[in-house]
């Protein structure tokens, strides 16, 4: 063979399998994947003021007892329960050890006695040491009971996947001694900054934007309540942006403050949601008209220093309710997401 074609081929060969090593890299588009699991779950909203029932439940589904020179097993993993209150975005935490295929059920006014309302995250953590590690086994979901508006709803938490475990081909250098990769760890990708970064390096990265697919025109029978966190910012104004559209492409662009967690009816962002001026003629009878929007962080701001930032992270959900009051009926969702950016926290 021609030497020149020789070190051609080999150069190509090389290429490829670089390429292969390469692939992991590419999950910087990684967005969180809401039924698959991971490991970390965030619950958007979880509510025990009176009148509400919230039930969270995480379950294990590493099934392995495999036990591991530390004399854990494979499947063994303490959980971490950050509770976020929803007024002031003070923290209540507390760990639970699951063991293989556990599942773990609670009530939160019972499992945090400190906040009535906010948001809770979940994080998969070593049973010895308490590092954060790569550990996509855990999915969870919350069931709220809500009598003051006459119906239950569920929604699964928010999974987030860690990143430094996902070649098998190529093993993460710090691992546990349970042999599961450590996050916050430089030799796995990540930054040992004692943060969780959702970076597309240690977590699979943020959404960009969040999207509410469909909503009815605003009315007494049609309240919709969304719910919208910046997590991390205890002290973070944020000032998103909203562009809503109508069924006819006619779009409204709406800015609106709030402070780390806010939840609230869609007419408090804009009322715009009760007069669309689209078709109504599409949906119905009864002749009602829909909509639908996006929200971006867009900006935000520290009280006390002022100082701004571009763009912050945001997570949320929406509660439907229809009829009005205890005869309504209602459901809730976790919304549609574009796009990655950064968050950590
Ligand atoms: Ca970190
Ligand atoms: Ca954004």
């Amino acid at each position: 063979m021609n030497p020149r074609f020789k070190v051609a081929k080999l150069f190509a060969a090389l290429v490829l399998m670089l390429g292969t090593y390469l692939v992991p890299a590419m999950s910087v588009q990684a967005q969180p994947r809401e039924y698959e699991p991971g490991s970390v779950l965030i619950f958007p909203f979880f509510d025990a003021r009176p009148g509400k029932l919230s039930i969270l439940t995480v379950t294990n589904v590493n099934t392995s007892r495999r036990v591991s020179p530390n004399s854990f097993r494979q499947g063994d993993v303490q959980i971490h329960y950050y509770y976020i209150d929803g007024v002031d975005c003070l923290e209540f935490n507390r760990t639970q050890f699951l063991t293989p295929g556990d599942t773990h059920t609670v009530l939160a006014s019972q499992h945090n006695p400190e906040g009535s309302f906010g948001y809770v995250y979940v994080v998969a953590e070593d049973p010895e040491t308490e590092e954060r590690i790569d550990y996509d086994y855990l999915i969870g979901d919350e069931v709220v009971f809500d009598s003051k508006l006459g119906f239950v709803w569920q929604v699964p938490a928010i999974a987030f996947q860690a990143l430094p475990g996902q070649d098998p081909l190529v093993p993460c250098p710090d691992q546990t001694g349970g042999g599961h990769c450590l996050t916050d760890s430089v030799a796995n990708g990540g930054t040992a900054n004692g943060l969780m970064d959702f970076d597309g390096s240690e977590y699979a990265a943020f959404p960009d934007r969040l999207i509410v697919s469909s909503f009815f025109q605003q009315g007494p029978k049609t309240t919709d309540t969304l719910v919208l966190f910046s997590p991390g910012n205890p002290t973070l104004t944020v000032n998103p942006e909203f562009l809503i559209f109508n069924n006819r492409e006619e779009k409204f662009s709406r800015d609106f403050v709030f402070n780390c967690w806010w939840s609230g009816t869609l007419d408090q962002i804009s009322n715009v949601v009760k007069n669309l001026g689209g078709d109504r003629h599409e949906f119905g009878p009864p002749s009602v008209q829909t909509g639908w929007m996006t929200v971006d962080g867009a900006e935000g701001f520290f009280s006390g220093s002022g100082n701004r930032v571009n763009d912050p992270p945001i997570l949320g959900m929406i509660v439907k309710s229809f009829g009005g009051g205890t005869k309504g009926l209602g459901t809730a969702s976790l919304l549609h997401h574009l796009g990655t950016q950064p968050a950590q926290f």
